[in-house]
């Protein structure tokens, strides 16, 4: 038997307030109930009309877009695109801790990661730059983020609306919403505040699992 609605909404790893002040109650309220939930919804109803490819993993869908059936194709793309990225989001976010300034064991970068790190990129404060000089050029709605190509160095790339670089077998690492649902309620057109506030509940110890993966 074909299950209806094979997708699903994942719970946050946190309270909604956790990431206070960083990013806000509220913000996250929508941002997962709402918005996530209607990617979710929406692509359960794209792959209604098409039983055979409901059961397929969303990672399946989404790496393999030009198989997928051309009436379904931009909504598995879109939405399923949402919905990846919003769940790889909150992963790589972690709550400060309650006064926000000393770093908890997941915010803190750890050696390993740092050393990956400064194989690709100058410093941590340079990589920091770069990728917010590359959120703040992505221009419109999309994503910010870190991947890992295929020879193995890591390089910072933009992504437009819900595309998601497994689509063209690019393996995240760190990802930044910058659609403006992510902050405007808190930061309203203060994209640069956001992404400052981003560094400070990177969930680290996340970062290393992607960058180690394979290993
Ligand atoms: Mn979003």
């Amino acid at each position: 038997m074909v299950v209806k609605f094979m997708h699903t909404l994942p719970l946050l790893p946190y309270a909604y307030d956790a990431l206070e002040p960083y990013i806000d109650e509220q913000t996250m309220r929508l941002h997962h109930d709402k918005h996530h939930q209607t990617y979710v919804d929406k692509l359960n109803v794209a792959l209604e009309k098409f039983p055979e490819w409901q059961n397929k993993k969303l990672e399946e869908l989404l790496g393999n877009l030009e198989t997928v059936p051309e009436a379904i194709r931009m909504a598995v793309r879109n939405h399923g695109g949402g919905h990846w990225n919003h769940s790889f989001f909150w992963n790589i976010l972690a709550p400060a801790n309650s006064q926000g300034s000393t770093l908890t064991e997941k915010t803190t970068l750890t050696e390993k990661t740092r050393t990956l790190l400064e194989k690709s990129f100058p410093s941590i404060d340079e990589f920091k730059k770069r990728f917010k000089d590359s959120a703040l050029a992505c221009f419109g709605s999309g994503w910010t983020w870190l991947i890992k190509q295929s020879e193995g160095s890591l390089a910072i790339i933009n992504t437009p609306n819900q595309d998601t670089p497994i689509s063209v077998g690019q393996a995240p690492i760190l990802g930044l919403d910058v659609w403006e649902h992510a902050y405007y309620l808190k930061y309203q057109n203060r994209r640069a505040e956001y992404i400052d506030a981003f560094f400070n509940i990177i969930n680290w110890a996340q970062v290393e699992k992607h960058l180690t993966n394979g290993e």
